[in-house]
């Protein structure tokens, strides 16, 4: 098996997306979504996206050759989901090792479960019930250094963020706020010591302009739209997402993990395929960008492959824009 090299599928022999890519026990590991081979309806609610499964992938480093840990976690074991296996991450706490994952409910709502191993590689045992006050997608976790964990997550559309702007679901709300208000934000809440509930209600993420004002709904090219990730590099916590519509990874920075964050600008120019999603990690003393597009398909959106790149900084914190096809 070949090494995997920058900018290139990571694997070939399954489609694959949404990567959330972590070091445990000195290796690194990508928790995807795994897209389905299918012909089935594709749409603005993300019917395409029928994933039912997930697999686990790892490498020693760059010169050797990825593990695929085969099928972690299955639909059919999970008691309370009934479709879509989205975006995933993990985390480790407790000696334990989480996986977090959204799927529709029995009356087809996102919500955010839950599913424990005593291995980075799995295979993973769900919890019996949802993520009490969880909703919409793209679980995205972070431990910070006082072992505090944070959930991020939303998204629109396919994601029902906008069906809970009155704080319930609300399945005939299918539009976000005007143009000229602010724009819905990913939500937030801290996990409790066993990484199993929420301690709060999910709060509101404002991300602002440099003035301090919000950034707008009608404002395309910055307005939250999925795919939170949330790293720390300096002291400062750097939210990272995609732009949806406009199919950019932007992002924007805090001195809380709780934000305002502050609006910075891109990170990755658009993909191949009409989703990008994304998550950095540090490994051996450089920084990656996981991240995904349609190319092994030939850009069919839902049968996608996970790809990284280097991630670097320039002197003043801010992240080197990347052209996934040639020169930043
Ligand atoms: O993979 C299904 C959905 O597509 C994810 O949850 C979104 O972030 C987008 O990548």
């Amino acid at each position: 098996m070949n090494h995997p090299k920058p900018n290139q599928p990571l694997v070939t022999h399954i489609y694959t997306a949404d990567p959330s890519a972590h070091v445990f026990e000195g290796r690194l590991y990508i928790y995807p979504s795994h897209d389905l081979d299918h012909d089935g309806p594709d749409n603005d609610n993300g019917d395409q996206y029928a994933m039912e499964d997930y697999h686990v992938l790892s490498l020693e480093n760059f010169d050797s050759p990825v593990a695929d840990h085969g099928e972690v976690l299955h639909l059919r074991d999970i008691p309370w989901a009934s479709s879509q296996l989205w975006a995933p991450d993990a985390a480790y706490k407790n000696n334990l090792y989480y996986l977090f994952f959204p799927a529709r409910d029995q009356d087809g709502i996102f919500r955010i479960g839950a599913a424990t191993a005593s291995s980075p590689a799995g295979p993973f045992k769900p919890e019996s019930n949802y993520i009490k006050g969880s909703y919409s997608i793209d679980p995205a976790v972070f431990v910070d250094e006082d072992e505090q964990a944070y959930m991020y997550f939303g998204g629109l559309w396919g994601g029902q963020l906008e069906k809970w702007q009155t704080g319930s679901f609300d399945p005939l709300q299918t539009g976000g706020p005007p143009a000229d208000r602010p724009a819905l934000g990913p939500r937030v809440a801290l996990l409790s010591g066993d990484m199993l509930s929420f301690k709060n209600k999910p709060q509101e993420i404002s991300i602002v302009d440099e003035e301090g004002k919000p950034i707008l709904a009608g404002d395309e090219e910055r307005r939250y739209f999925e795919g939170p990730w949330v790293h720390k590099y300096n002291n400062y916590y750097y939210l990272s997402y995609s732009t949806g519509t406009t199919h950019k990874l932007v992002y924007g920075i805090s001195r809380n993990p709780l934000g305002p964050f502050t609006f910075q600008g891109t990170i990755l120019t658009p993909v191949t395929g009409w989703t990008t999603h994304h998550s950095i990690v540090r490994f051996e003393d450089k920084w990656y960008l996981f991240y995904h597009d349609s190319s092994l398909s030939g850009g069919v959106n839902h049968k996608r492959c996970v790809k990284f790149t280097e991630l670097k900084y320039n002197a003043d914190g801010t992240i080197q824009t990347i052209d996934p096809y040639g020169q930043a």
